[in-house]
């Protein structure tokens, strides 16, 4: 196949997810390398971009009276069989397998062999390491990962895992997830300010959807063993609920150091304006929010859990501590907020480190790579 420019649909969820999210950006950055980009989903992506080569398709789901619980599988694979045959798809990139990597096996199958589109399928971390386990999930998914073009992971622990929980043989290709940081809308100062940051505060920050997974009460109880000898306040950017953070943070008495933000866009303003990112999950397979304050320059701590350690190196671009421990976890976290030498030393690491391995320049000639060498076989 030569180098003309690849017309590429991605299926997501549209919802505030590291997958999503990652998809729209990954979206984002084919656009503006040549490609024509076709999102494929329920609603826009929440960072859906908007410019030339870039289209939305939206899967319209109908409620009937028998069904109690409506199907999103079927409409989605009708869609994504029309737009791949109407618009002459090369490649179905689906993010998150479930019902994704199903649903475009269902499309292929409705098309005639020359309207296929070659399909690949990125597993991001739930879909196996939860769905994967499931009884209910785990034979489907495994299915349509046969049934895959090509299959990646977005990271060493996620292939590790795949292979441990589905058995799959077949090869998977480790592309690690990527950022690529927009300028800031707004500078630094106003930010903290608007933040409610006093002169000489410390701002720590956590992004997530606060799923279960995320460890809030873990999350709470680390932020607590710093209070008060520490003068910090504690940015939440809320991807989900934060009725349970508040009312752990009440619960332990610190509520006053709490500021939440919700379906932020603007991440960089928040990001710039951070000391310290803290991070309390139980899994990961990557971690997107510690590689978006990398990018910045903005080391983080966390659990040593899943493919985090890939991302950010323990005592190079961040600190790790073991699971669950929260007195290591404060501890370490203190020791960066009282040393900004260190600090800074740790941050401008771990912005080299994104630049060079993480960066949208390293990562999407990889998946250019992929689509090409796929739509050769
Ligand atoms: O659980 C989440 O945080 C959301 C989930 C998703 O699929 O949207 O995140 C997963 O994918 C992200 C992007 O690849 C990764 O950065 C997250 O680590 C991963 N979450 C888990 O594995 C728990």
């Amino acid at each position: 196949m030569s180098d003309r420019p690849l017309k590429i649909g991605i299926t997501c969820y549209p919802s505030v997810g590291g997958s999503g999210i990652l998809a729209s950006e990954l979206g984002e950055e084919l656009a503006a390398r040549g490609h024509e980009v076709h999102f494929i989903s329920y609603d826009p992506p929440f960072r859906m971009p908007a410019g030339p080569r870039v289209f939305f398709h939206p899967v319209v789901v109908n409620s009937y009276d028998l069904f109690k619980h409506p199907d999103y599988t079927l409409p989605l694979s009708v869609k994504m069989a029309e737009v791949s045959r109407d618009h002459g798809l090369d490649v179905l990139h689906v993010h998150y397998a479930v019902p994704h990597a199903t649903a475009a096996f269902l499309a292929c199958s409705m098309l005639p062999a020359h309207q296929r589109p070659k399909v690949i399928t990125t597993l991001h971390g739930t879909d196996t390491t939860l769905l994967g386990r499931d009884p209910g999930y785990g034979p489907a998914i495994t299915h349509a990962l046969e049934h895959s073009d090509a299959i990646t992971t977005v990271s060493e622990f996620m292939r590790r895992e795949t292979v441990r929980l589905l058995g799959v043989k077949r090869p998977i290709e480790v592309i690690h997830n990527f950022f690529e940081p927009h300028p800031a809308p707004r500078p630094r100062v106003d930010m903290r300010r608007e933040l409610g940051l006093a002169d000489g505060e410390m701002m720590l920050l956590h992004s997530s959807n606060l799923r279960a997974l995320k460890r809030i009460d873990l999350l709470m109880e680390t932020v607590a063993r710093l209070a008060p000898r520490h003068r910090f306040k504690f940015v939440v950017l809320a991807g989900g609920s934060p009725t349970l953070l508040i009312a752990e943070a009440a619960k332990r008495g610190i509520a006053d150091r709490i500021v939440v933000r919700e379906r932020v866009t603007d991440i960089e303003d928040y990001l710039q304006a951070a000391d310290l990112g803290i991070f309390t999950s139980e899994t990961e397979s990557f971690c997107l929010s510690i590689l978006e304050l990398m990018s910045l320059g903005c080391p983080s701590v966390a659990f040593d859990v899943g493919g985090i350690p890939e991302v950010t190196l323990s005592g190079e671009t961040g600190l790790l501590a073991p699971f669950g421990d929260t007195a290591a976890l404060a501890a370490a976290a203190e020791s960066l907020l009282s040393d900004p030498t260190r600090r800074a030393a740790l941050g401008q690491a771990a912005q080299k480190r994104a630049r060079e391995h993480f960066s949208a320049a390293v990562i999407i000639p990889r998946y250019e790579a992929l689509y090409r060498q796929v739509c050769r076989q």
